[in-house]
């Protein structure tokens, strides 16, 4: 079988790609080792800043999107029992985000590309990448019972962190970063009306806690928990009561809570691969990044990366150039970088860290008061939370 481009992986990165080649008539398939219901069934992000949104409208997608998304000018910061809003629209001369979780990016990406028959190879298995140094990469999988191999000119790997096509590069060719944060997030999904209107960022003595949403009826809940915390430790009960000692008393009074419908603990890391291209491999999305949700970046990083590869390869094929696809890299990491910054100081202020001591708990206050009582302090969180520009 052969085609222009074979994007491993169905997630946000491989789908968006997908949706943005067919678009501008370029041959492609998608890979993806596991079963669309079972991509359909990670709960993840839940906040697109306006690149995104942009993106899924320009991929022809937006639509529902743009009727069922939440629109929010503004967030609150809770501390010392105190919640300060930060006016993301007049800090940012008008920009906002949209809430709208990752599933329901995915159900809309899938659905397009099905309703276009455009070939995807679900539950494909031994997933494998063959020579991205040559001018006719390959990549080859079982499926079915069937072996089968795609001859391709480019491979865009979008198989996420533990996915294939990082692995495939040699050691000596990638340098990874990594921080590995001393906690998790304990997260819970439930059909109840969120605690309030706009998301709610937590530093308490307890630990943080996010209370966020998926609509009017659907609420996404964390708190910050050890890293390794087992979930049958968690009953909803138990959740709720632990949210409650971390929420200020009116929230406490307005929290409506329920059964949980999803509950998980995720890991929290930083995390760098460059390059992120390697002959006629590129990579994109969380195979090349991650980021601690805390800033909700990563999501919104893997389709800056889209854009940017999009661009590049449509470039390559229809105008035949290849400034593009040669600069990608350098073009993804400057915008990687300063995202990474962003998460990690934010996580930073908002997440208890008993290691660092009182005195460092005393400098996080005051890093609180200082940017609740900054304008260029809250301008400098509004404008990298919104997200900053595509260059
Ligand atoms: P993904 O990991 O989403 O998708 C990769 C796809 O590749 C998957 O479908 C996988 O099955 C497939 N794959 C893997 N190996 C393969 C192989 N060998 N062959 C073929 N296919 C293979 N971001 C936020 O902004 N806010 C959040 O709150 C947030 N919460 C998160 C919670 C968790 C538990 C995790 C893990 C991530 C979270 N993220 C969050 C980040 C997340 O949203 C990612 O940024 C986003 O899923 C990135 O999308 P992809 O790059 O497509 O990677
Ligand atoms: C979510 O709704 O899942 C969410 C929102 C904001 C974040 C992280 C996660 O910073």
């Amino acid at each position: 079988m052969k085609t222009q481009v074979c994007i491993v992986g169905a997630g946000p990165s491989g789908l968006l790609l997908g949706a943005l080649l067919a678009k501008a008539g370029i041959d492609h398939v998608i890979v993806e080792r596991q079963s669309a219901d079972y991509v359909l069934g990670r709960i993840r992000a839940g906040v697109l800043e306006q690149v995104t949104t942009d993106l899924l409208v320009e991929a022809g997608v937006g639509e529902r999107m743009q009727r069922e998304g939440l629109v929010h000018d503004g967030f609150d910061l809770l501390f010392k029992g105190t919640r300060h809003r930060i006016d993301l629209r007049a800090l940012t001369g008008g920009k906002v985000v949209t809430v709208y979780g990752q599933t329901e990016v995915t159900r809309d990406l899938m659905q397009a590309r099905q309703a276009q028959q455009l070939p995807t190879y679900y539950e494909a298995q031994n997933v494998a990448i063959h020579g991205i140094d040559g001018e006719s990469p390959k990549v080859s999988f079982r499926r079915g019972g069937v072996e089968t191999e795609i001859e391709c000119e480019f491979i865009a790997g979008c198989d996420g962190y533990h996915g294939v096509s990082r692995q495939s590069v040699p050691q000596r060719a990638i340098k990874t970063f990594e921080k590995v944060y001393p906690f998790g997030w304990l997260g819970v999904l439930a059909d109840v009306p969120p605690v309030s209107h706009e998301l709610i960022y937590a530093n308490t003595e307890r630990g943080f806690a996010l209370c966020s949403m998926r609509s009017a009826t659907r609420s996404r809940y964390y708190i910050q928990c050890p890293v390794d915390e087992p979930l049958e430790k968690w009953s909803d009960d138990a959740f709720w009561d632990e949210l409650k000692l971390r929420l200020d008393p009116h929230a406490r009074e307005r929290l409506v809570t329920g059964p949980s419908i999803e509950k998980s603990v995720a890991p929290l890391r930083s995390f760098v691969a460059e390059p992120m291209r390697f002959g006629r491999l590129f990579l994109a999305g969380d195979a090349a990044h991650i980021v601690p949700p805390t800033g909700a970046k990563g999501l919104n990083l893997a389709t800056g990366d889209v854009k940017y590869l999009s661009e590049a390869l449509i470039e390559y094929f229809i105008e035949k150039r290849e400034a593009g696809i040669a600069h990608y890299s350098s073009r993804c990491l400057s915008r990687v970088w300063k995202a990474e910054r962003f998460s990690w100081w934010f996580t930073s202020l908002m997440h208890r860290f008993p290691e660092s001591g009182e005195f460092g708990q005393k400098i996080q206050e005051a890093e609180l008061d200082y940017l609740v009582g900054s304008v260029a302090a809250s301008t400098s969180l509004a404008e990298n939370y919104v997200g900053l520009p595509l260059q």
